[in-house]
């Protein structure tokens, strides 16, 4: 019985000042290559892989390991005589064994390619590749900039309800669940708790996952999505747009500088550290589109089909502002001078819609009127409503998808990739 080893090092680590060091290293194995007189064994950790050099007169046992088992070795480092790799490892000793067993679902390494549903299905698995592992390394470095571009501008990172008594958002699209004897919904937005706390606490944030019950079977739809929220008190949905424009640049340069991947070709992404984002109204859009063909009518929503054709003129990020209030919910406020438009924006990357906000409405008599418009019952507001008495301060702020953002910066084409485990209308397992 052999003594448990334990990691001293990743394989990024093993460098070249360790050379003729004993390093400890834990992994899976991706390959075994037996060519009789040595058995070439690759393992592979977060970090990559590590060749490991091994006789098979001392160590016979390694041909009987599955591919994919776990295992911690023990070696010394040695200069590699391969050309792709400086350093590789003389096994010394093996560690414990944690079997994989065969045949496994999909093939990790790669090689044998899997649709997504089959690789969704064993997404712990499927992790094992670099490729998928490197999109949630991207999320994390993401959610970290975010978060300290945002704390450096004041905003405080809140966690607010995600079970709540009653719709935030008005619409048919809630979840709704027996709650003991009650009924209960899951949150669809942080919006009434995110505007409220912007009365005390000034500038506020969420990252939080939302759910909307949306049959909705497409590349960008989830009924779990993530979105980062956020209110500000006296600024106004421009200033709004300038913060998310610095927040999504960071994020940009953030990735960038991580090598981890190459926009240079991706010329949107590549362009949109340098240049200030295009705006465009509301009514440039549909003027735009009907010079294209499109039977868009002024006052109308921007349909898939419209979007797309926006997409293909403006194929980069792009802020669209000043839409028309009926399209908005009852929380935005009315254009001062026009009151067919609001002090609203979307931003959109091609036709992907990133982030919806605006400036807010915070006189509670005429929310108390755009939410009877809208068919709901301001009664049922009253919670919410009463802090409007209090002293509430003009706000404005935003929702950002962010598995959208995630899946337009690193280039996936479903929604899917970016998440670990997504919710849709058909999967809701593993
Ligand atoms: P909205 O409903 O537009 O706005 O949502 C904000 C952003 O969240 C993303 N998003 C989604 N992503 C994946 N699957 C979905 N089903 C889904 N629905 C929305 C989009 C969208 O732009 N309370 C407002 C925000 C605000 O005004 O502060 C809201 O929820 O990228």
């Amino acid at each position: 019985m052999k003594e448990t080893i334990k990691r001293t090092h990743f394989a990024k680590e093993l460098e070249e000042n360790l050379l003729g060091h004993k390093v400890n290293v834990g992994g899976w194995i991706e390959d075994i290559r037996d060519i009789g007189k040595i058995i070439f064994l690759v393992i592979k950790d977060i970090t990559g892989p590590i060749q490991v050099i091994v006789d098979p007169e001392e160590f016979p046992q390694i041909r009987d390991i599955p591919r994919q088992s776990s295992i911690l070795l023990s070696g010394k480092l040695q200069k590699s005589k391969a050309k792709e790799m400086k350093v590789e490892l003389k096994l010394e000793e093996i560690g414990d064994i944690y079997h994989s067993n065969h045949p496994l679902p999909i093939d990790p390494t790669g090689r044998l390619e899997s649709a997504i549903d089959k690789r969704l299905d064993a997404r712990a698995l499927d992790l094992r590749n670099e490729n998928v592992s490197k999109l949630f390394i991207i999320r994390s470095i993401a959610l970290e900039i975010i978060r300290k571009t945002l704390r450096e501008m004041y905003f405080i990172e809140v966690n607010t309800p995600k079970i709540i008594g009653s719709a935030s958002e008005g619409g048919a699209n809630l979840f709704e669940f027996d709650y003991f004897t009650n009924k209960a919904y899951l949150a669809q937005s942080p919006q009434l708790y995110k505007e409220q706390l912007v009365l005390a606490l000034d500038r506020v944030f969420e990252i939080a996952p939302y759910f909307r019950a949306e049959k909705s079977n497409t590349v960008r739809h989830l009924t779990e999505f993530y979105s980062v929220d956020i209110e500000a008190a006296f600024l106004d949905y421009y200033d709004i747009m300038e913060i998310m424009e610095r927040v999504i640049k960071n994020v940009i340069i953030g990735i960038k500088d991580s090598g981890l991947i190459d926009f240079t070709k991706n010329e949107f992404i590549k362009n949109a550290i340098e240049t200030k984002f295009e705006r465009l109204t509301y009514q440039a859009c549909i003027e735009e589109l009907k010079e294209n063909g499109d039977r868009v009518e002024y006052g109308d929503d921007l349909s898939d089909s419209s979007l797309r054709k926006l997409g293909q003129l403006h194929p980069g990020f792009y802020f669209i502002t000043g839409w028309p209030l009926k399209l908005k919910p009852f929380y935005i406020l009315e254009n001062e001078k026009d009151h067919f438009l609001s002090d609203s924006f979307d931003l959109q990357i091609g036709y992907l819609e990133l982030i919806s906000g605006g400036s807010r409405q915070h006189d509670p008599s005429k929310i108390r009127n755009r939410l009877a418009e809208q068919g709901l019952n301001p009664d049922k507001f009253s919670e919410h409503l009463k802090v409007f008495d209090w002293g509430m301060p003009p706000h404005a702020g935003c929702g950002l998808g962010l598995d959208r953002l995630m899946m337009c910066l690193t280039g996936s084409m479903n929604v899917r990739e970016v998440v670990l485990y997504p919710r849709d209308p058909y999967r809701i397992s593993p």
